[in-house]
């Protein structure tokens, strides 16, 4: 009798835990607890600096999922096939955020198909597009090691054949981002006979992989929608951040200028030298086109450019002048690192690629004491671009 007595207590317990487990998960936000459990149990497990997420959580999966599935060592046979036009490894948006502590030995480590000069092809497949990244460069190698972590997987879950070179413009004088990019067309090319090349800042990191590293039929102005904008275009004419022109459309344009030193203004002249060649801007749609950008000042040596409007307002008459046509530059060392070619160049100032030195300011009658930046062209001390 006592022994059926609490063999019933025991039933009606287990049955009571039962309900109190099953109305506690039915509550609303049941998944939230749920994932902190599962959390709890997987802490042991987190091997990479970014967490992983699976291609279809909500905020975005992570960039390395599904990657693992591609196998090392391939002959790249003759007879391999093409890969199918639609990669099967994209995932749509992916999930950034840039936490502290990741080094470029670990993306080393979570990119092991990438070889030499920051190389890929595809194991399995012949890619259909090559594609090289140009990215310009000077004091920024945080931002580059999360570029770099980012871009590597984003590239290859889109089947590309692509290689990544950071342009890195040698000494201090002030930054010209679009001779670098002109610098990094020539020497890519140099390379290899990439068919399209994306112009990329080094702060932007694309959130979905459905916004495809090949080029349309017309220059692509690729970073449509970033955070800090909204995610809207923040003008209609809008070029900066990153763009993709095919070779073809870089020399009917005479690449980008060369002579816009310091902030601004270079990405719009781009913008209607695209139109004064006769093609037109190409975007991608605003869900796919997304980027966050790695928050920052302005850097020290690249001070806004105050000639930057009068310069806008003559493009019509100076493209033909200046471009590639006229880029003048002196590569001071290339690197074929792990995860991308570095290629440092001097690219001179104004005055040319071997400016005279200087005198220590103390040395200098007053009115000769502006700063180098603010320096302005006068028709003795010509500037090649920009006196003609
Ligand atoms: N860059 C460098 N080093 C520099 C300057 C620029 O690597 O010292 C490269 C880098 O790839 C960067 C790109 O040039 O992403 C564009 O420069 P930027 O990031 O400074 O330009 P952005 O317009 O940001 O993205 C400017 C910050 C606020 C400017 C406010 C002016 N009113
Ligand atoms: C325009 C600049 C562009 C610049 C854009 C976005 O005003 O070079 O703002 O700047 N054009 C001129 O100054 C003529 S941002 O908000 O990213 O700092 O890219």
């Amino acid at each position: 009798m006592v022994t059926l007595q609490s063999k019933w207590r025991f039933l009606f317990m287990f049955l009571g835990i039962q309900l109190v487990v099953m109305a506690l998960l039915s509550r609303e936000g049941y998944h939230k607890r749920v994932s902190y459990f599962i959390r709890i149990f997987r802490k042991g497990e987190a091997a990479g600096p970014v967490r992983n997420r699976t291609a279809a959580a909500p905020g975005g999966g992570d960039v390395y999922a599904n990657l693992s599935q591609l196998s090392r060592g391939h002959d790249h046979a003759d007879d391999m096939p093409y890969c199918p036009k639609t990669s099967p490894l994209i995932g749509g948006p992916i999930h950034v955020s840039f936490p502290s502590g990741l080094t470029l030995a670990q993306v080393q480590r979570k990119n092991p198909l990438v070889v030499s000069g920051g190389r890929y092809r595809p194991p399995d497949c012949e890619a259909r597009h090559r594609t090289a990244i140009i990215i310009p460069h000077r004091h920024r190698e945080h931002h580059l090691k999360f570029l770099l972590y980012y871009l590597h997987p984003f590239l290859q879950r889109q089947q590309l054949s692509y290689g990544i070179y950071v342009i890195h413009q040698a000494g201090n004088y002030t930054f010209n981002r679009a001779k670098l990019m002109n610098v990094g067309f020539r020497e890519a090319m140099r390379e290899e006979d990439w068919d399209c090349l994306f112009f990329h800042d080094v702060d932007l990191i694309p959130e979905d992989d459905r916004n495809l590293y090949v080029c349309d039929a017309n220059p692509k102005h690729a970073a449509i929608a970033m955070d800090k904008f909204g995610y809207k275009l923040p003008y209609k004419m809008y070029f900066g951040g990153v763009s993709a022109l095919s070779p073809l459309h870089y020399l009917k344009m005479n690449g980008f200028p060369n002579n816009y030193w310091g902030w601004g203004g270079e990405d719009d002249d781009i913008g209607v030298r695209v139109s004064l060649a006769g093609m037109f801007i190409s975007r991608p749609s605003l869900k796919v086109g997304r980027y966050k950008m790695i928050k920052h000042k302005l850097d020290k040596g690249n001070d806004v450019n105050p000639k930057r409007f009068n310069m806008l307002a003559k493009t019509r008459q100076t493209w033909k002048m200046d471009g590639m046509n006229t880029v003048e530059y002196e590569v001071v060392s290339r690197d074929y690192l792990p995860l991308y070619t570095n290629i440092t160049v001097n690219i001179g100032t104004e005055s040319g690629l071997h400016p005279p030195a200087q005198k220590p300011a103390a040395e200098k009658p007053a009115a000769a004491q502006k700063p180098a930046a603010a320096q302005t062209c006068s028709r003795k001390s010509c500037c090649r671009e920009t006196c003609s």
